[in-house]
């Protein structure tokens, strides 16, 4: 049988990593797409990629989802029975701070996708995935599913919100078969150092190690719902390969806020954290030393405080269903992180 080919932009990304590999493992010719970078930012795939001289399933370009030419001359060359978008300036921190870039990218860059599939005539042959996310629900109240109204506190999250409505205006005047995924936070040990998951496990990691003293965060009562990225890669794929395109909320229903997570992860590296003080001055003590503080360079001009996801659709119709829990979760990031 013919094996499929698939497209991925963003596959030097967390997500992209661990998707590459699902869909080698079922079977396809996987499409990656990479940026040019002065140094190599392909430590994710790294294990994947074989010399061009033998035989291969697994193939890497050069693109940008900012250059319509690239990304309608890579599509025309591969011809892909499926696309992945999950480039993305995906850190909503930094959203605030580059908004013209971010909307370029995840707003217009997804737009420059659906448009090269038209022009090219790939309605019936490629189908697109969406990498929305849980930030454009942003402040509307929690459990969010499909029908909640979206509210997004972010240049990221409103940038999303045209990605996500522009698919879905292809699917209807096009008739081409394109899904959203609205992802609640995922995280994994090859998650992007910033974010805050990664950014509490490898500080306490390092602190444990006597390697750092201090872990300086923003705001620890934001609450957020953690999956694991390798959960939810497979419903990406379980979503394009339905009978009918939709979108979906992906989500564990489980919340915890920042501060909670901190704990668990002390709790798993057997140190005991007493808080104290309030606000900005609160502090997280190990024994006598202050190992955690709060440093307002991190809050965000405005920012979305409970994200809290019914996956119910999801769990009906794909049949998708999270493996990890928190801990599981936790366990893996920290021994990935404790060993390097
Ligand atoms: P990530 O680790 O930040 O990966 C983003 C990917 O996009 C990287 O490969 C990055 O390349 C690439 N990229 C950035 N700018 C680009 C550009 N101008 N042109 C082409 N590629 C570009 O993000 P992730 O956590 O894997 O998330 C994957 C997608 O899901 C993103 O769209 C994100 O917004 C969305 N999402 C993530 C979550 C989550 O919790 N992880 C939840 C919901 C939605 P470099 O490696 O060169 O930087
Ligand atoms: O922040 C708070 C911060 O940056 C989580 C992206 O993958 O998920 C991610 O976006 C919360 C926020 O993720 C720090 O204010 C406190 O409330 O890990 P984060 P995010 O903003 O939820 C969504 C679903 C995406 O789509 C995005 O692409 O933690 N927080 N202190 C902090 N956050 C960071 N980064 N650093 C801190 O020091």
């Amino acid at each position: 049988m013919k094996k499929k080919i698939a497209l991925i932009y963003g596959v030097t990304g967390q997500d992209g990593a661990y998707l590459a590999k699902l869909l080698i493992n079922k079977n396809y010719i996987v499409h990656g797409v990479k940026r040019r970078s002065s140094s190599l930012n392909t430590s994710r795939i790294d294990d994947i990629y074989r010399d061009p001289h033998e035989e291969r399933n697994f193939y890497l370009h050069y693109g940008d989802l900012s250059d319509s030419l690239s990304i309608l001359k890579t599509i025309k060359k591969i011809q892909p029975d499926e696309i992945y978008n999950l480039g993305a300036q995906s850190h909503v921190g930094v959203s605030f701070e580059v908004p013209e870039y971010t909307a370029n990218v995840d707003a217009i860059g997804t737009l420059r996708i659906l448009d090269s599939i038209k022009t090219l005539g790939l309605e019936k042959k490629t189908k697109y995935y969406q990498a929305g996310t849980s930030e454009m629900f942003g402040a509307t109240k929690p459990p969010q599913n499909e029908k909640s109204i979206f509210y997004p506190r972010s240049p990221y999250a409103v940038a999303k919100l045209y990605a996500h409505w522009i698919t879905i205006n292809y699917r209807e005047a096009y008739d081409i078969f394109a899904c959203n995924g609205i992802l609640f936070n995922h995280e994994s040990p090859i998650r992007g150092e910033t974010f805050v998951t990664k950014k509490i496990v490898s500080g306490l990691c390092a602190i444990v190690k006597k390697k750092n003293s201090k872990l300086y965060l923003g705001n620890i009562y934001a609450k957020r719902d953690w999956g694991h990225a390798k959960d939810y890669v497979v419903a990406m794929w379980k979503m394009l390969n339905k009978k009918k395109p939709k979108d979906y909320v992906i989500a564990t229903g489980k919340q915890y806020s920042v501060k909670t997570f901190v704990n668990l992860v002390a709790k798993e590296l057997n140190i005991r954290i007493i808080w104290k003080g309030s606000g900005l001055n609160e502090k997280g003590y190990w024994g006598n030393k202050s190992i955690i503080e709060i440093d307002k360079r991190y809050f965000r001009p405005t920012e979305v405080n409970s994200l809290k996801g019914n996956a119910q659709l999801a769990r009906k119709e794909l049949k998708w269903k999270p493996k990890y829990n928190i801990t599981a979760l936790i366990k893996e990031m920290i021994k990935a992180d404790f060993n390097s």
